[in-house]
């Protein structure tokens, strides 16, 4: 009988360490702890119908939003994780109003800075919908052996060494990209490991799909309804029209657009001038994922991966997803 080929993402990460010219194995643990801790997250949220884990936590959280429990888990768990790798001197999170750091000499001499929303989505969790940790990597720019700075975290999207996310569907899987391409892992629950499924993800220069919050339409600016409206336009020479997807979890939604094709807005809106979404923890790295499997990501007027941060929860609107469909978009944003 054939043997089950395998190539498992700490095989991978190992492998690929040349990919980064001075990497020395810092990157490589720290990618390495993020997979463990993805797996435990993984194991909690599966049993999240199980156990008394559901709910809200009871506190609200930066944006004013309730915090339900797994997203406190998924904090704490990631936050563990980066500490015991000893490679990452600060972390920023959507659960947490101010940057974290450590004040041992270990974590302080880390080279590396961590964005994340721990749990994208987490309003889904009682209804079983996917659900997915979103994370980015910086290098720090302040001197090692020293507490980190603002600086450190208010890199442009540019700066980013890695970015990934897990989903938490019906399967869980792992993908992220160091700028040489993206990789998806889909976790093996047999074994406990995440294992290479899809090598060098390349997105659909076209798709078919569109994904918004449709129930915001009279809210969003005419060039962003233009495009909607175009997209439901019957043109066969053009696939039109389009399939709407929108599963309201960000991780979920861009996933499928990245495998099929398709397109993400949230767009801004009178009371939401800068829309929804995160730049730092949600944002960028989504944008990193798109931009290296030959999609695209902007937030109307500009490149995401240029937008330098001002503040640590910022906000942007954020376009996303196959290069045609977003240039098109572009196209009837201008027009205004
Ligand atoms: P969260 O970080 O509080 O979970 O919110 C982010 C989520 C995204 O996953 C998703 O794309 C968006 O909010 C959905 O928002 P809306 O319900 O307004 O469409
Ligand atoms: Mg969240």
């Amino acid at each position: 009988m054939e043997g089950y080929k395998i190539k498992t993402l700490t095989q991978f990460i190992i492998e690929r360490q040349a990919d980064i010219p001075y990497a020395t194995g810092e990157f490589t643990r720290l990618l390495y702890h993020i997979g463990v801790a993805a797996k435990v997250i993984n194991k909690k949220v599966n049993k999240a119908g199980l156990v008394d884990i559901l709910g809200a936590a009871g506190d609200i959280n930066v944006q004013g939003e309730e915090q339900k429990k797994l997203d406190l888990f998924a904090n704490w768990q990631l936050l563990q994780a980066l500490k015991n790798s000893g490679e990452c001197c600060g972390a920023a999170s959507e659960e947490d109003q101010e940057v974290i750091t450590w004040d041992d000499d270990l974590t302080q001499d880390g080279n590396y800075i961590f964005c994340m929303d721990p749990l994208d989505g987490s309003s889904n969790i009682d209804v079983n919908v996917s659900v997915g940790t979103i994370f980015s990597i910086y290098k720090r720019v302040s001197p090692r052996g020293e507490k980190p700075t603002m600086e450190d975290f208010l890199q442009e999207g540019s700066k980013q060494v890695a970015a990934g996310y897990i989903i938490y569907g019906s399967s869980t899987m792992l993908v992220y990209t160091t700028g040489k391409g993206v990789y998806g892992f889909t976790l093996d629950p047999s074994i406990g490991e995440f294992c290479l499924s899809n090598y060098n993800i390349i997105t659909p220069l076209d798709g078919s799909y569109y994904s918004v919050n449709e129930g915001n339409f009279e809210h969003f600016p005419q060039g962003h309804k233009d495009y909607i409206n175009y997209c439901k336009q019957i043109d066969k020479s053009t696939n039109r029209p389009y399939s709407a997807r929108y599963i309201g979890s960000l991780v979920a939604d861009f996933h499928r657009n990245l495998l099929k094709g398709g397109i993400f807005i949230y767009p801004q809106t009178a009371s939401a001038p800068n829309g929804k979404l995160r730049l730092i923890y949600e944002c960028n790295p989504i944008a990193f994922l798109a931009e290296q499997a030959g999609g695209k990501a902007i937030d109307g007027k500009q490149r995401i991966l240029d937008i330098q941060p001002l503040s640590l929860h910022q906000r942007v609107p954020f376009i996303v997803g196959s290069k045609n469909m977003v240039e098109k978009l572009e196209d009837f944003l201008d027009s205004q």
